[in-house]
């Protein structure tokens, strides 16, 4: 299973000629340079923030151990998922639902953030939800062939021109980038979770689960998260794409969408070759027939300059 699954990179062999073209090597560094900027900007901003303005909306998760990762014979071992072992968290807060694109909204207001996908000038969108009209500039990744890099696709415009955020407040926000979601959560005075914290918040209180709210998929016949319906890539039973954040019940300290909807940064890196940045929780495109990672144990990464239409973030403080 290759990470290009859930984390298309920019940098994938077929796209290196649109990389090249969004961003000449003669301006790389100053997009760099940029991006920090706008970080140290934002940062200045967000210090003034009262606490109790800044923990609204978040919950608090008490100190103390947990049993992290997992030992599923249906994980992928690459992911590297166990072994189960014991970690210890400090008391921490984390947000109860995904950063929504309202809230991105009034960051980038009051920033005049602008992130890597509108710099790069496109994103990652899913085949089915690609804009119609839309410029397509090349089509798949190796290992899923359903990806679009879309021209002008960013969080604003998420299945490309002519889709509008804006009418879609209560949904995550999608294709920020690594450095955009910490810019924003500086901003509003808070940071990324760390994985281990992602995850002991994630398990809402129960040890080794398979999901956030328990070992069954859908107890009592009832969808707990968003995640794809019928076989993947074709044929969806249902709706495909984001939902308002909160559409299922929490898990059992008040978060969701820890399970599917978008897929959440993490601060770590994946692994010791600093590729790639964590992601959890799994997407909208996650199934059972292919990619099972909506289970809580699951991990997998992005390159922090990745972005698309189904990866988002929360914060931590
Ligand atoms: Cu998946």
């Amino acid at each position: 299973m290759s990470d290009a699954c859930c984390g298309p990179s920019r940098a994938q062999p077929d796209l290196l000629r649109i990389g090249s073209r969004a961003e000449p090597a003669t301006e790389a560094p100053v997009q760099q340079v940029g991006q920090v900027q706008q970080v140290q900007q934002v940062q200045q901003v967000g210090h003034v923030r009262p606490p109790a303005e800044v923990l609204r909306g978040m919950v608090r998760v008490p100190a103390g151990p947990f049993r992290m990762g997992g030992e599923d014979p249906d994980a992928f071992p690459a992911d590297r998922e166990g072994p189960v072992r014991e970690v210890d968290v400090a008391e921490f807060h984390i947000d109860a639902h995904q950063v929504t694109n309202r809230q991105f909204a009034t960051f980038v207001k009051a920033t005049g953030y602008v992130t890597e996908a509108e710099r790069f000038g496109w994103s990652f969108v899913f085949e089915r939800l690609v804009a119609p009209g839309a410029r397509v500039l090349a089509g798949g990744v190796p290992g899923a062939p359903w990806w679009r890099a879309v021209d002008g696709a960013s969080w604003r415009h998420p299945g490309g021109p002519g889709t509008d955020a804006g009418r879609l407040g209560q949904h995550p926000v999608v294709h920020v980038s690594w450095a955009d979601a910490s810019a924003y959560a500086a901003w509003a005075g808070k940071r990324l979770p760390t994985e281990a914290e992602w995850e002991k918040a994630a398990r809402g209180g129960l040890d080794q689960a398979r999901y956030p709210w328990g070992d069954e998929l859908e107890p009592q016949g009832r969808p707990r998260c968003n995640i794809w319906q019928g076989e993947f890539p074709h044929a969806p039973a249902g709706r495909v794409g984001t939902m308002p954040v909160g559409s299922f019940a929490p898990n059992g300290l008040g978060l969701t969408d820890v399970a599917g909807n978008v897929w959440e940064w993490c601060a770590d890196w994946f692994d010791e070759t600093r590729a790639g940045r964590v992601m959890r929780g799994g997407s909208y495109l996650c199934h059972e027939s292919y990619c099972n990672r909506y289970r809580v144990a699951a991990r997998t990464s992005s390159p922090p300059d990745s972005s698309t239409g189904h990866l988002g973030f929360r914060c931590a403080v």
